[in-house]
């Protein structure tokens, strides 16, 4: 008998609802072996939208790293575009961890040679390209889009951000001359395989991605490097409020 292999899915936002979109583009690709657990912080931010915004949601994606590897997860996915605190929850953690962000932008480039990114606020772009320059993607960026709408619109069941997605989307294909389009917001996950479809060209979305590439990881026996500056964070009593993490 196989045993199920659990994979967390953490939403870095306190949106329940983001967090069950979320959970639910992840099981829609998982393998049978593979488990979904879909969390997200108790406290923290209700959307990431900006720096300060990050580096909130950052202590709540460590907190659930650390809760997750207590449970004996095979992984950790941080679904939030910014990949928030990603180089310190691989420090906490043992098995991969995967952002969705590049999780993304690394298979964009698998399937086409430039590719465009659409995301939710203008000023969340910024954060977008710094990920590009710190994962050396940024020759491989068409253009970044923003539907001027703001995260938690893609929870209000109105539908309206889902369609903005869409008019960015067959914008982007139409103007940018790249040949894949990534979509920069976790709560965008369930477009992607409509979008693909429609527009005949790749719209990546990074939760099943990243999903899909902690399956791989897992797989091929590759687990968190412990060698160098990835190895578990240097022991130190940690106070007040932050105790937790010791
Ligand atoms: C995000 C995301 O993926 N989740 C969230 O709360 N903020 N980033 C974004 N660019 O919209």
């Amino acid at each position: 008998m196989t045993t199920k292999q659990i994979i967390q899915v953490i939403n870095p936002n306190t949106s329940q609802a983001m967090t069950e979109t979320i959970g639910a583009a992840a099981r829609s690709v998982a393998a049978p072996t593979t488990e979904i657990l879909a969390v997200c912080p108790s406290q923290g931010v209700p959307s990431i939208e900006g720096h300060f915004d990050e580096a909130i949601a950052a202590i709540g994606v460590l907190e659930q790293v650390k809760a997750g590897r207590e449970q004996g997860v095979c992984g950790h996915v941080i679904a939030c575009f910014g990949d928030p605190g990603l180089l310190a929850a691989r420090e906490l953690a043992t098995a991969p961890v995967v952002g969705i962000a590049e999780a993304a932008m690394h298979l964009a480039t698998l399937v086409a040679t430039r590719f465009s990114i659409v995301t939710t606020l203008p000023r969340t772009v910024i954060i977008a390209r710094h990920l590009l320059q710190q994962y050396g993607f940024e020759h491989q960026c068409a253009a970044l889009h923003a539907i001027n709408l703001p995260v938690l619109a893609l929870e209000d069941g109105s539908g309206l951000a889902q369609e903005k997605v869409r008019e960015r989307c067959l914008r982007a294909k139409k103007e940018d001359g790249s040949g894949a389009i990534v979509l920069g917001c976790g709560g965008m996950a369930q477009l992607a395989r409509e979008l693909t479809h429609e527009l005949g060209m790749p719209v990546i979305d990074g939760v099943t991605a990243a999903v899909k590439m902690v399956e791989s990881l897992v797989a091929l026996g590759l687990a968190t490097s412990k060698h160098g500056d990835l190895d578990y964070p240097v022991r130190k009593t940690l106070s007040g409020q932050f105790q937790h993490l010791n």
